[in-house]
């Protein structure tokens, strides 16, 4: 009988620790050896590879229903090939409360939605947009005994805003079930008034959605969704960070040593303001939320990720086709900006784009790369050391990467169900020739090899940083 199913031979291993040359051996879809000279009736040669953990893309929209009732492009099978065709091995969208639902039910509703489609591993983060004395008295609480144990709350948006007395709630809940809030930090008044001025004075394309969605008002929600963790005593994780002002406010905390943590995503790094100010409606498919902003925030965007001010990098992909019903332009072609869906694709590309712009430059090391798009996110969400790396007794998730192949972007190689990608024409050096999920080849040179519904649900246990109670106001009076 073999050692191992599966031995992945002569390629560089690396973590978020080190690069290793070493070979991986592989038996019922987990790593069971790390060394020299192993072998196996299936032997994949990886020499001159890097081997990389597979990616975790902790932050992307699969199969959700907008608060505006729009359906994103992507359902668990679209999605999840796509996320396996560009190295990604576990994805974590989000399973979203509407205003009057169950929790219990959202969570039931979305494992209807991935059931029998998913390719690759997933978990799920709950949307808490409704938190009734039901939801947080029983429901967050129980979801995450069973495995749900993070909730993204948004601080903008009419359906899905919390005010502060909300949003303290939650976070007090998540503190004492130890949970993880991730916030999506933008003032929404600032929001509201700059856009009533902008149709006023009759600033309606895509390119006025920059200027309503001001670095400012990110930069005041997030330092108020700090400060509210502060007082509960709480980490905090603020979510799609796009430039210096909201940076800044999470450096600040970390400085005072409070558990702020800072995630970001391709569109800050590779998009503009100014792509928003394409011709006609084009810009539309550009916008997201908060928008991305100019080459100086970019550069601190990078900065960021360098000295580890921001610690997750994911995709945010949020699926709105350009055309069609449920796309940029179900308002019409010429609908004002503050009625065009927000969001941007990303989900295959992110790895390639940051992999390209960040390592090939020398800007990030292949351990930062690494810990970056997988092994932090497995921590901050309860999934390590199952996943996020490769380590005797992890599931082999596993991607093979070529960090010669130049490939130039285009949406008809992609494998999601966009009629676009921000990134066309983008070429990039460094791609993921093969995927492996749990031992078994997924995708192979761009070719999605797996059966729908072999992913698996994750429950998550609780996230590492949420683990030790911290002190808040009440701790200390
Ligand atoms: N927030 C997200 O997290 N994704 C897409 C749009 C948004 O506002
Ligand atoms: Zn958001
Ligand atoms: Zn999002």
């Amino acid at each position: 009988m073999n050692v191992f199913d599966l031995v992945i031979k002569g390629g560089t291993v690396v973590t978020g620790a080190d690069s290793t040359h070493c070979d991986v051996g592989i038996k019922d879809g987990i790593v069971t050896a790390l060394g020299d000279g192993l072998d196996a009736a299936t032997v994949i040669d990886a020499r001159g590879r890097l081997v990389m953990p597979g990616g975790i893309d902790s932050h992307c929209h699969i199969d959700q229903v907008s608060s505006g009732g729009l359906e994103t492009a992507d359902d668990f099978a679209s999605g999840s090939r796509s996320a396996a065709a560009g190295g990604t091995t576990t994805i974590i969208p989000f399973a979203a409360q509407h205003q009057g639902q169950s929790l219990r039910e959202v969570v039931a509703d979305y494992h209807r939605r991935a059931d029998g489609k998913a390719v690759i591993d997933y978990a799920f983060h709950l949307i808490i947009s409704d938190p009734t004395e039901a939801v947080l008295g029983q429901e967050f609480p129980a979801l995450i005994k069973d495995g749900y144990s993070s909730a993204k709350i948004y601080l903008t948006y009419d359906a899905l805003k919390l005010d502060d007395r909300q949003a303290l709630n939650v976070l007090a809940t998540a503190r004492r079930e130890g949970a993880m809030v991730m916030v999506h930090a933008e003032n929404h008044d600032v929001i509201e008034w700059l856009t009533e001025q902008l149709l006023l004075q009759g600033k309606t394309s895509p390119r006025y959605h920059a200027a309503a969605h001001a670095a400012a008002a990110e930069r005041e929600a997030t330092h108020r969704a700090i400060t509210l963790a502060e007082v509960v005593g709480v980490p905090v994780l603020i979510v799609h960070v796009s430039g210096r002002e909201a940076i800044e406010q999470i450096a600040w905390a970390q400085r005072k040593g409070l558990p702020v943590y800072g995630e970001t995503c391709p569109q800050y790094l590779f998009l503009t303001a100014d792509d928003m100010d394409r011709d006609g409606f084009e810009g539309a498919k550009y916008m997201c939320s908060p928008p991305p902003r100019d080459a100086a925030n970019q550069a601190c965007v990078w900065q960021g990720l360098e000295n580890g001010v921001l610690q997750v990098f994911s995709s945010d992909h949020a699926p709105y086709r350009f055309s069609g019903r449920d796309g940029k332009a179900a308002a019409g072609a010429d609908a004002p900006f503050q009625k065009i869906a927000n969001g941007v694709p990303g989900l295959e590309v992110r790895l390639p784009l940051l992999f390209s712009e960040g390592v090939r430059t020398g800007r990030l090391s292949l351990q930062q790369f690494v810990d970056l798009t997988a092994t932090r996110a497995a921590r901050l969400y309860g999934l390590y050391p199952r996943k996020g790396t490769i380590a005797v007794g992890s599931d082999a998730d596993i991607a093979i990467w070529d960090a010669e192949r130049k490939v130039t972007i285009s949406q008809a190689m992609l494998h999601d169900n966009m009629d676009y990608t921000p990134y066309e024409g983008r070429t990039v050096t460094g791609w993921p020739t093969l995927t492996l999920s749990r031992g078994e080849i997924v995708c192979s040179e761009g070719e999605v090899t797996a059966a729908p519904g072999r992913g698996v649900f994750l429950p998550c246990d609780l996230p590492e940083p949420a683990r030790a109670r911290r002190p808040g106001v009440l701790d200390t009076c």
